[in-house]
Parts: structure tokens; C-alpha cells; sequence
């Protein structure tokens, strides 16, 4: 992946300028606790982190209005933050605890808030890609604006069930965004190995559904990139594919030794490409803040996730009771 242009003077306020820094920073810290509670035991089963691919889902959500919807795969827990989620809620999910989105029954990769229009958290690959154009077909049956984003991965680009979907999305015009997460690998294999065109923006042509390429780790490329594609989408064009160009600074899961890339690769990204860094210096070189108040940020965000763990640890087991509830819906 090349290095960042050079971002000339962007034209963003102070203020948002803090908004994301401040968003994308609750998305790392966050799972960095995850993967220390993982590592003590305390969460179970998968865990998905998403480090390092924070500016792609904080730049989504900037060009999003209310009412708008997001669906997802396993790697889930920035959506949920950026979507507005409480931070324990989820924290609680995670270690499988009755104060979790899912009463804790469903753990890191199956969480929902209807309040939110978070769709989930979906496991099996590809399988929310049908359902996101499910969602906007329901918002163009009841005749709204609202767009819904779909997000996938580079991997899952390549499953059939997303050219079927794209298929129906562009005949019926749906308001959907498919976003790629293309963070160059499919659990342990590079894009380069198992893609016949990386250009996976370039994947909706044979359906008629334009797409781009966007530096998915600069928060103001894709919020950029988003506002056009929902505009396109609320005045009834049909959907738009964002190639979002990312990476993955941990393994595929806390499980993955890591040993089809080298560490040179990873270190190389975290120092020229990383999101959270580039709107820190445009804020410290637009002096719009100061190390101080860089750092009084970083200690509120920190209180934040250290309340969520507590709470997550504190939050008593499901009671047996609720191994028979929800499992049917209710008319
Ligand atoms: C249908 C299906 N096939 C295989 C798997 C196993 N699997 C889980 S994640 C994954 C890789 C997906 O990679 P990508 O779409 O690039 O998403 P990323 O993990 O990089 O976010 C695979 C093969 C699965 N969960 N579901
Ligand atoms: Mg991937």
C-alpha cells in the first residue's frame, strides 16, 4: 500500500476534527481491552478485532443521518461504537454477560440494536450482503430516503451470494452502499493470492453499479467519498460500491499466529498510514489542538472502556431461564 499524499490545508472544522479522533480512538482503545480480557480468559469463543481499520467505519457514519442502517459482518465492534452503541453493552456481549446487547447469548459476532439500526454482527461470510439489500428494499417499499450500509470484506467479495445481490440491487435501484473493507487479507490469505482482479471496486460493472477506491485510512477521504454515494443513493440512483482501502493490524482473530505476513509489513503501515495518527497531526499542525488536550482526550476514552470492562465483569451470567427465550419471535 503507498503512503499517504499529502493532505493539503483539508477543509474540515476543529471541531469535527475532534469528533473522529475522538470516535476513533474509543474503537482502539476498546479493542485493545477486548483483546486483553480475551487474553484473561474472560470472553470466549471468536473475537474479531478491528484495529487499524477505525477511519473506514467513523468516515461512513459522519455522511449518515438518522434512520439510515448498517449491517456487517463479524468483525463488528467499531460499527457498534460509531453507530452510537453503549460501549458496556457491548463490552458485556463480549464476556457473555446478561447486561450484553444479547443478553448475552450471542457473544462478539452476533449483536443488534434496532434503536441504532445496527443489523449485526453476522458470522457466516457474505451472509449479511443479501440482508443490507433486504433493508433498503424495505425502505424503498415504504418510500423513504433512509440508505443502508453494507459492509464486506475483500474476501467475501468473492463469494456468489454478492453477485446475486448485486444483481437485484441494480435492477431494482435500491438505496444500498456496499462498502469493501479490503484490508488485503481473507483470514490468512492476501487478496493478491486469491483474486483474479483486486480492483474489487470495479466488481458491481457487469451489473451497471458504479464504484471507487477510497484511502480507507484517512477519515476525511472516506467521509468524502461516503457523502456522495448516500446523496446518489437518497435521490433514487440505485447503489454504489466503496472500495475501502484498510488493513488489519492484528490477526484474523485472537487465535491467528499471524504467519503469512511479516511483522516489517505491519510495523510499515502503523507508521505511515495510520488513521488515528493523521488527525492527530492535523490537529496538532492546524493548532487547533495542543498535546494537552490531546492527552485529556485519550484519559476520558480511557475512563470510558474501563468502565465498560468493569461493568462487563461485574454484570452477572445469563440465568438459565433465558436458554429458552428468543429463540422463537413473538407476534
Ligand atoms: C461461508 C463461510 N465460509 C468460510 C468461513 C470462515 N471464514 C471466517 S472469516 C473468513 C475470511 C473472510 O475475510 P474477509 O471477507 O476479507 O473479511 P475480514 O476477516 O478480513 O474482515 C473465512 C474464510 C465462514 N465464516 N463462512
Ligand atoms: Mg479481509
Amino acid at each position: 500500500m503507498a503512503a499517504r499524499k499529502a493532505t493539503k490545508k483539508p477543509n474540515v472544522s476543529k471541531d469535527e476534527l475532534l469528533a473522529y479522533y475522538r470516535e476513533m480512538l474509543l474503537i482502539r482503545r476498546f479493542e485493545e481491552k477486548a483483546g486483553q480480557l480475551y487474553g484473561m480468559g474472560l470472553i470466549g469463543g471468536f473475537c474479531h478485532l478491528y484495529i487499524g481499520q477505525e477511519a473506514v467505519v467513523v468516515g461512513i457514519e459522519a455522511a449518515c443521518e438518522e434512520g439510515d442502517k448498517r449491517i456487517t459482518s463479524y468483525r463488528d465492534h467499531g460499527h457498534m461504537l460509531a453507530c452510537g452503541m453503549d460501549p458496556k453493552g457491548v463490552m458485556a456481549e463480549l464476556t457473555g454477560r446478561e447486561g450484553g446487547y444479547s443478553k448475552g447469548k450471542g457473544g462478539s459476532m452476533h449483536m443488534f440494536s434496532k434503536e441504532k439500526h445496527f443489523y449485526g454482527g453476522h458470522g457466516i461470510v457474505g451472509a449479511q450482503v443479501p440482508l443490507g439489500a433486504g433493508l433498503a428494499f424495505a425502505d424503498k417499499y415504504l418510500g423513504n430516503d433512509r440508505v443502508t450500509f453494507t459492509y464486506f470484506g475483500d474476501g467475501a467479495a468473492n463469494q456468489g451470494q454478492i453477485y446475486e445481490t448485486f444483481n437485484m440491487a441494480a435492477l431494482w435501484q435500491l438505496p444500498v452502499v456496499f462498502v469493501i473493507e479490503n484490508n488485503q487479507y481473507a483470514m490468512g490469505t492476501s487478496l493478491q493470492r486469491a483474486s483474479s482482479t483486486p480492483e474489487l471496486y470495479t466488481r458491481g460493472a457487469a451489473f451497471g453499479i458504479p464504484g471507487e477506491a477510497v484511502d480507507g485510512m484517512d477519515v476525511l477521504a472516506v467521509k468524502a467519498a461516503a457523502e456522495k454515494a448516500v446523496a446518489r443513493c437518497r435521490a433514487g440512483k440505485g447503489p454504489y460500491i466503496l472500495e475501502m482501502k484498510t488493513y488489519r493490524y492484528r490477526g484474523h482473530s485472537m487465535s491467528d499466529p499471524a504467519k503469512y505476513r511479516t511483522r516489517d509489513e505491519v510495523q510499515k503501515v502503523r507508521e505511515e498510514r495510520d488513521a488515528i495518527e493523521h488527525v492527530r497531526e492535523l490537529l496538532l499542525g492546524g493548532k487547533h489542538a495542543s498535546e494537552e488536550d490531546l492527552k485529556a482526550i485519550d484519559k476520558e476514552i480511557k475512563a470510558i472502556v474501563n468502565e465498560a470492562a468493569e461493568f462487563s465483569k461485574e454484570s452477572p451470567e445469563p440465568s438459565l431461564d433465558e436458554l429458552y427465550t428468543d429463540i422463537y419471535a413473538s407476534a
